[in-house]
């Protein structure tokens, strides 16, 4: 990023109108701008209740400053935050204000070099650069802001308190003495074999190899936690898929007709299952396109496929009203095969019978998962196996948010530790390879905390944060 030691600014609230908008500047030796603005010395960490000057010494509004001497502050470096009233014409002047007062300051000796407005996250970034953050907890920062729902916010604030890294650090440290002791074993070629066998090198490793599994597992759950599961409702027109979808979300959100092919287009929900967010999409109901009524329902029909293709879980409703009668059963049964040819696996595929409420209990498929959508039967056991779908297993001790990034960097030091114990495994073991695989699993886990950290993963990972953060 240009100019990462400049003292940046931004308004770190949100736009629009509030009680209190805040403006924040980070740098070095901020001390004299905090001055000029405030007309006064600010002492550190206090609250001061205080006029903001212009250029000619007017007030454009009065509120607290807090200014946070480094670096026992957010980013690291000198923070002056100023608490305003909330309007956004105040606080853009008041932004233009610093940038003009700095200017000034530069001016009258060379104290603060050139202020400048902040890019998204930067605020953050320089947290992370200057050690007050690792990249694991930056990304919960981001995280926490972003949480669509009360678990997802409660695990991200795990997340930033260091309850994931600290899960990851604690890996890296096991597998950098097991490094040290191949690495140190490699100097002494004819004793080597010994060595390692005296050392247990292959349990440590058989241990570390069973402890990320157990990280990748809670990874996961963090990971879907945060971004969910998506799931489309797919099956023939009029079988209730629409009504499924309102029953689910507790309001009527897609119009239910006994007419075929009610539905014409994608109708998408974010619901919360315990906490997990399932991003559920109703379809048009599949028929073979000359049964359509028309070109709009040949669209929607077109929609529903794509929308299959891309999900995560089918839900394929059939109406078991119908079930038994053979043209029904036929027009399923070539849904099956042409979900099959879409390349749809087996383990995606969730079969649910609707209208439970319609025929005698003995009609229902022994096992199968039976709701109806009119009266709410069995929509509990639906959403627990949607869940069990999705591989959410609640965990007592809370789940620390994660994302997928954090659980490639996973898959990736596994894979290199399997070889590393393959390598073990052999007679004679090529100690320069083993200790290759073993540096190649250490940087994997080194990634999500930030300590290995290519610029450009940087870049993608703070520039999706807000200006101000
Ligand atoms: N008895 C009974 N009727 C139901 C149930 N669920 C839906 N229906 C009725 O079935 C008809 C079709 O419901 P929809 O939810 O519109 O069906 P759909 O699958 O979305 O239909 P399309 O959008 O046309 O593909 C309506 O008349 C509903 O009232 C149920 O559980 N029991
Ligand atoms: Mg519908």
């Amino acid at each position: 990023m240009p100019g990462d030691l400049d003292p940046i600014v931004a308004v770190a609230t949100a736009p629009g109108r509030g009680a209190v908008g805040i403006v924040r500047v980070s740098g070095r030796g901020l001390r004299p701008l905090a001055q000029a603005l405030c007309g006064r010395l600010l002492e550190a960490r206090r609250a001061t209740y205080t006029a903001f000057l212009d250029e000619q010494r007017q007030a454009i509004d009065q509120g607290l400053a807090l200014f946070f001497e480094a670096p026992h502050s957010y980013t690291g470096e000198d923070v002056l935050e100023l608490q305003a009233h909330g309007g956004p014409v105040v606080l853009q002047m008041l932004v233009q204000r610093c940038l003009q007062a700095a200017a000034a300051v530069v001016e009258q000796g060379p104290v603060l070099p050139h202020l400048r407005l902040a890019e998204p996250g930067e605020f953050t970034r320089r947290a992370f650069l200057n050690d007050k953050l690792d990249l694991a907890q930056a990304e919960a920062v981001a995280d926490l802001i972003d949480a669509g729902t009360q678990a997802a916010a409660r695990s991200a604030a795990r997340s930033l308190q260091g309850a994931f890294s600290s899960g990851i650090d604690e890996l890296a440290q096991r597998l950098l003495r097991l490094r040290t002791l191949v690495e140190a074993t490699l100097d002494f070629p004819e004793e080597e074999i010994d060595f390692l066998q005296k050392a247990d090198a292959q349990g440590q490793l058989e241990a570390i190899v069973q402890s990320l599994q157990d990280v990748m597992d809670q990874t996961r759950q963090g990971v879907l936690l945060r971004e969910g599961l998506r799931v489309v409702i797919a099956g023939q027109p009029n079988v209730g898929k629409s009504s499924v979808l309102n029953a689910l979300a507790g309001q009527a959100v897609a119009i239910v007709t006994p007419v075929a092919g009610t539905t014409r287009d994608r109708i998408e929900q974010v619901l919360q299952i315990q906490g997990v967010p399932l991003h559920v999409v109703d379809t048009a109901g599949l028929r073979h396109t000359e049964q359509a009524s028309d070109e709009v329902e040949r669209i929607g029909i077109q929609r529903s496929w794509e929308a299959i293709r891309g999900a995560d879980a089918v839900l394929f409703v059939r109406d078991l009203a119908r079930c038994g009668q053979a043209a029904y059963d036929e027009a399923d049964r070539a849904i099956v095969q042409a979900l099959q040819a879409q390349g749809v696996p087996q383990e995606r595929l969730m079969v649910v019978f609707n209208k439970a409420d319609a025929v005698a209990p003995q009609a229902c498929p022994s096992g199968a998962l039976a709701v109806s959508a009119q009266t709410g039967q069995g929509l509990d056991a639906l959403r627990q196996a949607l869940l069990t779908r999705a591989g959410w297993q609640a965990m007592p001790e809370g789940v620390a948010l994660a994302r997928t990034r954090h659980l490639q960097a996973l898959q990736r030091s596994a894979a290199y530790l399997a070889q590393a114990q393959a390598q073990m495994q052999h007679r004679e073991p090529a100690l320069d390879l083993l200790a290759e695989e073993l540096r190649c699993a250490h940087l994997a886990l080194g990634e999500i905390t930030g300590q290995v950290g290519a610029d450009d993963l940087l870049g993608a990972i703070f520039s999706s944060f807000c200006i101000g953060k």
